[in-house]
Formats: C-alpha cells, structure tokens, sequence
C-alpha cells in the first residue's frame, strides 16, 4: 500500500494555477410521498433507465446507464437547475428503496469526535438547517475535448448543474459530538453504495477532504426543496461546496475526522491529476477544489442578423467572480458581459449576458470568467484522465448568423 504524505499534496486548482429543514416528525411521511412520486412515475420515456424515468428525457444525453448529461442549453434560465435536467453520475448503482429502507430511520455514524455518535436521519431533520446554492460539477465535464482519448465519460458542458442543498451543518454535528479529536486535517465520507463482491478498499466511494471546508460542508436530504432521489443520493448527501463532484458523496453513512486521507482507491489513485501516459499516484493532485469556469448555453449554432444575446454560466470554487468577458477574435479583444439575476452566494453559478450587434458570417464566440484569483487560461490543463478542464478556446461556441 502507498503511504500517504499529505504535506506535498494540493489540490488540482492550485497545482494548474501555479503552472497557468427542520422537519418535524410529522412532515417525515411527507418526503416518502414525494421521493414515491419522484422515482415511481408511471413509464420511462425512452432512452430513460428505470431508475430515472422521471428525468427530463428532452433535456438529457445519455451516456450509459450510470453517466447521463444535461444538453448545454438545457439547464434553464432560473439559476438553478431544474432536478429532472441534472446530470447523473454513477461510479457504483444508486441505491433502490428496498436498500435504503425506511427513509427516516437511515443511519449516519460519526467519528473522530470526542463523543463518537450514530444518528438518523429523523434526528438529523429537527437540527438547524444549512441551505447552500451551489454548482455541482463532474471533475471530467469537458473530457471529450482532450484530444488524446481519455477513457471515462466524453462529457461535453453538461455533468453541471446548480443546485440548492439543504440539511445539517456538519461543524453543527461535530461540535453535538463535543467537538473534533486533536489534529483532524480530514473529513471523509463513506457512501453505502458499495459494489457487491467486490472489496469496498477498491470499489466504495469514500473521499477525504480537507478541513478547511468544516464550516461550508453540510449533509444533505433536500436538493431543490424536494428529498434527494435515490440516484441523487438520498436519503442523504455529503455536500462539499466548491468541490468537484465526486467529493459529493451519495447515501452517506458514515463520516469520519481524521489526521489521514482514505487509502480506498477512489482516494488513493482515483480522481487525480497526472501527466499523459504515467500512472496515477496518491501524490498527485486529486479533484478537489473546482477551478474558475464559465460557458456560453444560448445561441450554440446559429442566430439571426441584429442584435443576437448571448447567454452563459459562470463560477469558481467559492473565490468571488469578478466578472465575465466575451471575444469574438479567439482572445483578441474581451468585451464584459453583465451578471442577471441575483446573487446566491459564492458556490452558486451567475448567469451572464451579453448583447451583440451581429452581421451574416460565421463567429466562434468565446467567453473567459475571472475570479480574484485569476481568469480561465486559453488552453486545457493536459492530464490522463482528461479532469478539470476550463480552458475558454474548446468551451468556445461557433455561430452561423444568417
Ligand atoms: N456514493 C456515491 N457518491 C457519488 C458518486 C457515486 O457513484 N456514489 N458519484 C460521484 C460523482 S463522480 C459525481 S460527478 C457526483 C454526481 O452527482 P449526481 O449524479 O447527483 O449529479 O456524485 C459523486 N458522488
Ligand atoms: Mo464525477
């Protein structure tokens, strides 16, 4: 087994920048009813596994059973993602009912706390709520422009999404617990998806991430105001805002604080960053903290001639947004697009537009985000496994205006 040394480890954002409710008893029947109506609907709609036939067929392209992605003018002008439009990404099968049981009584066992705890879910509702919009991004969303072939998901824009989660603060259930043992420098989440016959070291998803992210995290059973559905991970989530994807751990059942990462493989040499050709190794860079990112959604082929409004998402890993530029000279010259609608908070996405005056022709339009900290770069970050990439050239959209 490698040993783990955590001093020389980064996350992915920083390595690529130095080189570029309370819910009362009575209302818990309640969620059953909803989660019933959500994954029974009555038909699956073509193309649709069971699993999910309430999605949205029109709004989704599938991949696989387990790996099905929003069209990037798909997810809607409201901010926030409607849930029948969000991607699903499955390492392991989403739980059925059957394995999840009776939804209030599921179990979440917390450790490396002075007062080592199990609570349910039911216990958890009557807690203070923590509510957080926030992006939800796969760590290969643009993978299919990597032009040596990863294997993996050929996400284009659309393993994202902006969700709103609600739950329990887990610094509120830590501190319940008489608060972290000395030198916590992890938290790590264990979902109860575990393969069958398989060795859960090798096949569970269980990721570690720094404690740095104490205040922000929380465990979720509301995404949008409804329960989270099975193959979003209910009855309950692990929120890690500003993280990638896969730091998101569906139907949580246990979380641990500890001076050490997880030695499972989807720790130790899954979800990291490393060169082309190598393998990876527990000391690269893992997918962790997202970088700043933005894409044009609307128009994504053709417009007509005048005045033609380009719209767009944009965010960070929570650092505030500066702002949004558009170029239609491959980075020439940026024009500044403007913010519309409100604000949700740093881990949410602004929507952005930008009006242009357009004569016939053919236009590849591009469109850069800037944080505090920096703008995406022009070029994708080249790596293995074709992760992070929020290079503005590939994300660019080419418009015929006729
Ligand atoms: N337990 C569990 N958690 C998981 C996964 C999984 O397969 N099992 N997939 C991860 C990955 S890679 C991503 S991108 C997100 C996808 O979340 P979604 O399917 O709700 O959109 O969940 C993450 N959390
Ligand atoms: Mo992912």
């Amino acid at each position: 087994m490698k040993k783990i040394t955590n001093s020389n480890r980064r996350s992915f954002l920083t390595s690529s920048a130095a080189i570029a409710g309370v819910a009362a008893i009575s209302s818990i029947s309640n969620f059953n009813i909803n989660i019933a109506k959500a994954d029974h609907a009555s038909a699956a709609p073509k193309g649709i596994p069971e699993y999910i036939k309430w999605k949205n067929r029109n709004a989704l392209i599938i991949h696989t059973e387990g790996t099905i992605e929003t069209h990037r003018d798909m997810i809607g002008n409201g901010i926030i993602t409607p849930i029948e439009n969000v991607y699903i990404r499955n390492n392991v099968n989403s739980l059925n009912d059957q394995q999840i049981g009776n939804r209030p009584d599921w179990k979440l066992e917390v450790q490396g706390v002075q007062k080592p705890t199990t609570f349910t879910l039911a216990e958890l509702q009557k807690m203070p709520l923590k509510i957080t919009p926030m992006v939800l991004q796969c760590s290969g969303n643009g993978r299919k422009f990597f032009a040596h072939g990863p294997s993996g998901t050929k996400w284009d824009t659309g393993s994202a999404a902006c969700v709103i989660f609600s739950g329990v603060s887990v610094k509120y259930l830590a501190e319940l617990c008489g608060g972290l043992t000395a030198g916590a420098k992890f938290i790590t989440g264990t979902g109860a998806d575990v393969p069958k016959g398989i060795d859960p070291k090798e096949g569970a998803v269980e990721r570690s991430v720094p404690i740095s992210t104490y205040e922000d995290c929380l465990l979720a059973w509301e995404v949008n105001g409804v329960p989270i559905q099975n193959a979003h991970g209910g009855p309950l989530r692990l929120v890690v805002p500003g993280y990638y994807g896969i730091n998101n751990i569906k139907h949580v059942n246990k979380l641990v604080f500890a001076d050490k990462e997880s030695d499972f493989k989807m720790m130790s040499t899954r979800y990291r960053v490393y060169k082309i050709g190598n393998k990876a190794t527990a000391n690269d860079g893992t997918c962790w903290e997202m970088n700043v990112k933005s894409w044009i959604t609307t128009p994504l082929t053709t417009a007509k001639t005048g005045k033609v409004v380009f719209t767009g998402v944009a965010f960070s890993n929570g650092t505030p947004l500066k702002g949004v530029a558009l170029s239609f000279d491959e980075g020439k010259n940026w024009k500044a697009a403007k913010f519309v609608g409100p604000n949700l908070g740093k881990f949410a996405w602004r929507q952005f537009q930008f009006e242009a005056n357009l004569e016939k022709g053919n236009y590849t339009v591009a469109s850069r985000a800037t944080d505090e900290k920096g703008s995406q770069p022009k070029l994708r970050f080249e790596n293995n496994e074709g992760y992070s990439h929020n290079g503005w050239l590939d994300h660019s959209v080419k418009i015929t205006v006729a």
